[in-house]
């Protein structure tokens, strides 16, 4: 198991001219998988153009790994059709992040990197990082492979995990982590309190794989409870 570097909170925004599975429309949904990580959206019935607007967040330990989207029709007499995938890779966004600490004096919007759609990434348009609100986020138009047609929109933005969280063994060789007293430390604060008051919170504990996905489920809790 590898060091806990932080989280990656996925917005998925809508999905777009999605194909048709039912007799004129589909049931859409959206599968997200990271290595053993798999979260889900809600279905939205009946639209080929959903607004799922709905935030998923993993836990990232190998910021290699690659991000696999797959879309599906919801059928409730028979099984869920295909409606296409999409895989991205983070890498580029944490560039980013690590020099985060650079990006303090931006003026709202400022295009920090922008990544050019090609035949080597599913990118339908190129991908902008941008500061947005005080935060660094990534936008990103996926153009779904395997499929007659469909587009995802997505968002995405990282969340710093407290240095006594983290695991401790390669300290200071990366940025990621460097604390300020931002929203989204003290939203991961709030999390953090809850798996203690539910004793899975122990700091020992924190390695194992288990507590990981806890964790996903965890920080959906708390976000939900903003909401
Ligand atoms: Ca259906």
């Amino acid at each position: 198991m590898e060091n806990l570097l932080g989280l990656l909170r996925l917005h998925v925004i809508r999905g777009v001219n999605l194909a048709i599975r039912d007799s004129k429309s589909s049931d859409p949904y959206v599968i997200v998988r990271m290595g053993q990580q798999k979260l889900r959206t809600r279905v939205v019935k009946k639209n080929l153009n959903p607004d799922w607007n709905e935030d998923l967040t993993l836990s990232i330990s190998d910021p290699t790994l690659p991000i696999k989207i797959m879309v599906y029709d919801r059928d409730w007499l028979s099984r869920d059709d295909k409606m296409g995938d999409a895989v991205f890779h983070i890498d580029p966004f944490l560039e980013v992040i690590r020099m985060k600490n650079q990006f303090g004096g931006l003026p709202e919007g400022t295009v920090i990197m922008k990544i050019q759609a090609s035949r080597q990434n599913c990118l339908s348009e190129e991908s902008k990082i941008v500061w947005n609100k005080g935060k660094i986020v990534q936008n990103m138009f996926l153009r779904l492979q395997n499929v007659e047609c469909g587009e995802v929109e997505l968002q995405l933005e990282w969340i710093d995990v407290p240095e006594e969280i983290r695991y401790q063994t390669d300290k200071g060789s990366s940025g990621i982590g460097n604390n300020e007293d931002t929203d989204i430390e003290v939203e991961f604060q709030k999390m953090y309190d809850s798996w203690v008051y539910t004793g899975k919170g122990k700091l020992n504990v924190v390695k194992e794989k288990a507590l990981l996905q806890t964790m996903n489920e965890k920080l959906k809790e708390e976000l939900s409870k903003e909401i």
